[in-house]
């Protein structure tokens, strides 16, 4: 998808086409017989130009890119961008971009920008051009798609800590506090708190929970009055009451013990409980839980395993459901006709949300679906909406029902490698999103893109809004992303299963 823009019929032989006379045609269109006997008025013609004057030139270039090729791999050092251009006076110029960012304009043919292949994180990146004429026509963008494979692992001007934090057990989800302590949920029940950049010992609370498979303690959010209210929401998994029997998730609410606490005060108000789970199947959880600039708490729920109950709209599972902060259901939700938690349904034909992010400002969210056997989702939420699954999964099977992705990436690599939807990234698992803010630490191409991790495949990317969500590579991590956030230093914070944040920061 990255390559869709301004793709151009024509080729380019020659770098130095500089002047390619166009003979226009002349005429113009013989008027028609009134259809009443009043004669029109007879226009008058615009003066001839005087002789020996141009004719303006109102026609744009076309460009192309000679090298590196589109899809070219393995690329290190130094690399030459190669321009081509046609026009019908003259080409006055190229522009060349690398992942939405100007680096060199070119007034002389051959037109050539030179970049730093190991300035950018391994992996896919996008190189565009365009030409002017003297008249300030400009022509669309030619893209193309490479990938890079310098060592660096991440963006030049980022800094990299992946041991911020290290410490926990299996974790799962983390939230920032408005004080700034950041807590982490580990899959065993506790809900972690660092403070000052160091773990406590104590939990803010601990679950008794069911943890095998995919379940446990999944996610955490902070009520956007936490400051004066102190409530932390979390979600987790029930155990049965009775040995044997089905256990189930639940959200609930939490009260700081004091102002800025450490600990809550023990008590527990339960927000929803969900239907049993499978007696076998332990995973497709979903987790993620953020309240919207809506003050509406999200939920994401997986499918347990069973796909049809995504297209259920009687049953919660693969759903993103929507709640008033004390679990009633709000009343513009889409489908409340019926029982409660069919109420709670906002969009549907999900598999396994296990994370989504809401976006400053505009409350946009990105849903993370993670896909089963070839296509990762990043969706767009919206009321009433159905991504399809299991019917369809990424842009497979798609019908006019359905929502289809904003970005998806497949599991195996096609041929040749980087064509298609996807490009480059391949993964398992998406897992972790974060929208970073429109202000902020990082350089401004990097402002307003949606950041999101892949479990298996271990990368940080980014979509960039202003060049229609192309993909690039960003960061590589060690640990097996699970979640991410923006925290209130502009960082980027990346909590991996086995215990880890990293910390990506600029510079
Ligand atoms: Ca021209
Ligand atoms: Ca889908």
């Amino acid at each position: 998808m990255t390559t869709a823009s301004g793709r151009i019929r024509a080729l380019f032989v020659s770098a130095f086409a500089a002047s390619l006379v166009v003979a226009c045609g002349g005429g113009s269109d013989s008027p028609s017989p009134a259809p009443v006997p009043t004669p029109a008025p007879v226009p008058t013609p615009p003066p001839p130009p005087p002789a020996g004057s141009p004719t303006p030139d109102t026609t744009a270039p076309t460009a192309g890119i000679l090298t590196p090729a589109d899809l070219a791999t393995g690329l290190t050092g130094t690399v030459a961008i190669t321009g081509t251009a046609i026009d019908d006076v003259g080409v006055a110029s190229m522009e060349f971009q690398v992942d939405g960012v100007t680096v060199g304009t070119d007034t002389a043919s051959p037109f050539v920008a030179s970049i730093d292949a190991n300035a950018y994180a391994p992996g896919q990146h996008v190189i565009r051009a365009r030409a002017s004429d003297a008249a300030g026509n400009v022509s669309d963008w030619k893209t193309i798609t490479v990938r890079m494979a310098g060592t660096r692992t991440v963006d030049q001007a980022f800094t990299k800590d992946e041991s911020w934090v290290t410490g926990f057990g299996s974790a799962t989800a983390m939230a920032q506090a408005p004080d700034g302590r950041i807590f982490v949920a580990e899959q065993s029940g506790k809900l972690r708190v660092i403070k000052n950049g160091a773990l406590l010992a104590t939990p803010f609370h601990t679950f008794f929970v069911d943890a095998t498979g995919e379940r446990g303690l999944l996610g955490v959010a902070f009520h956007p009055n936490f400051a004066s209210n102190g409530y932390v929401y979390v979600y987790y998994t029930v155990p049965s009451a009775t040995a044997g029997g089905a256990s189930h998730n639940r959200v609930s609410r939490l009260v700081a013990n004091g102002p800025n606490a450490d600990v809550s005060d023990g008590g527990e108000f339960i927000i929803a409980d969900l239907p049993a789970l499978s007696l076998t199947a332990t995973n497709h959880n979903g987790g993620a839980l953020h309240f919207g600039t809506d003050g509406k708490l999200y939920l994401g729920v997986g499918d347990n395993a069973s796909g049809a109950k995504a297209q259920d709209l009687n049953d919660p599972f693969g759903k993103l459901l929507r709640f008033n902060d004390d679990g009633s259901i709000p009343a513009d939700n889409p489908f409340c006709t019926l029982a409660a938690l069919k109420c709670a349904v906002w969009a549907y034909g999900l598999r396994n949300p296990f994370t989504f992010a809401v976006q400053p400002g505009t409350g946009k969210i990105h849903i993370n679906d993670v896909g089963q056997n070839t296509w990762e989702e990043v969706n767009v939420a919206g009321k009433g909406l159905n991504y399809g699954w299991p019917s369809s999964e990424g842009p497979d099977s798609l019908t006019s029902a359905f929502t289809a992705p904003l970005f998806n990436y497949k599991h195996s690599a096609v041929t040749p490698a980087g064509s298609g939807p996807g490009g480059f990234f391949t993964g398992i698992a998406i897992a972790g999103g974060a929208f970073y803010p429109s202000s902020g630490a990082f350089p401004a191409p990097y402002r307003g893109n949606y950041f999101f991790a892949d479990y298996g495949s271990k990368w940080v990317a980014r979509l960039d809004p202003t060049n229609s969500n192309a993909a690039y590579a960003f960061a590589n991590i060690g640990g097996s992303p699970v979640d991410m956030l923006v925290g209130l230093d502009g960082a980027l914070y990346v909590l991996a299963q086995g215990g880890s944040i990293t910390r990506i920061s600029s510079p």
